[in-house]
């Protein structure tokens, strides 16, 4: 692999890494404020988050690169609202998107296919990502004010289900 890419590799491995930590943070916030569901959500996505960073690992180690792992920042631990959390999930994952969307680029001005290829995966994924958080902060604003309404949501994150995806080997 050529040094910008594998560069840029390693910082997207610290990205997911700090995905999940961030969505750990919010985790917590919300076993702190008596949501359990929502919390549940969250770590769900933070497991998952853990898997993207590993699909990069796998991915410079088959290609003979070097995993060089960097520290991982604080995330934020205090939020307003559950709809404040969701905004900003919302946002990073657009942030995310950004990133992937840097990393084809530069894949593509190297002329590294395989990278290229590699990548589509994300490509696809962060429409996934950015439209599930969206989706949260949608029906949050519909029930806005309504503690009921809340809890209703509450119960139905409970329900998400982590399942490692097999074509990712740990
Ligand atoms: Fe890794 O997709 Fe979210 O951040």
């Amino acid at each position: 692999m050529k040094s910008k890419i594998l560069e840029e590799m390693n910082k997207q491995i610290n990205e997911e890494l700090f995905s999940g930590y961030l969505y750990y943070s919010m985790s917590a916030y919300f076993e702190s404020v008596g949501l359990p569901g929502f919390a549940h959500w969250m770590r769900t996505q933070a497991l998952e988050e853990q898997e993207h960073a590993h699909r990069f690992y796998n991915y410079i180690n088959e290609r003979g690169g070097d995993v060089k792992l960097q520290a991982i920042e604080a995330p934020q631990t205090e939020w307003s609202s559950p709809l404040q959390i969701f905004e900003a999930a919302y946002k990073h994952e657009q942030h995310i998107t950004g990133r992937i969307n840097k990393l084809v680029e530069i894949a593509q001005e190297e002329k590294d296919h395989a990278s290229v290829n590699f990548l589509q995966w994300f490509v696809a994924e962060q429409v996934e990502e950015e439209a599930s958080a969206d989706e949260v902060v949608q029906r949050l604003k519909l029930v806005e004010g309504s503690k009921g309404g809340l809890f209703m949501i509450d119960r139905e994150m409970a329900q998400r289900v982590y399942a490692l995806n097999p074509e990712v080997t740990f």
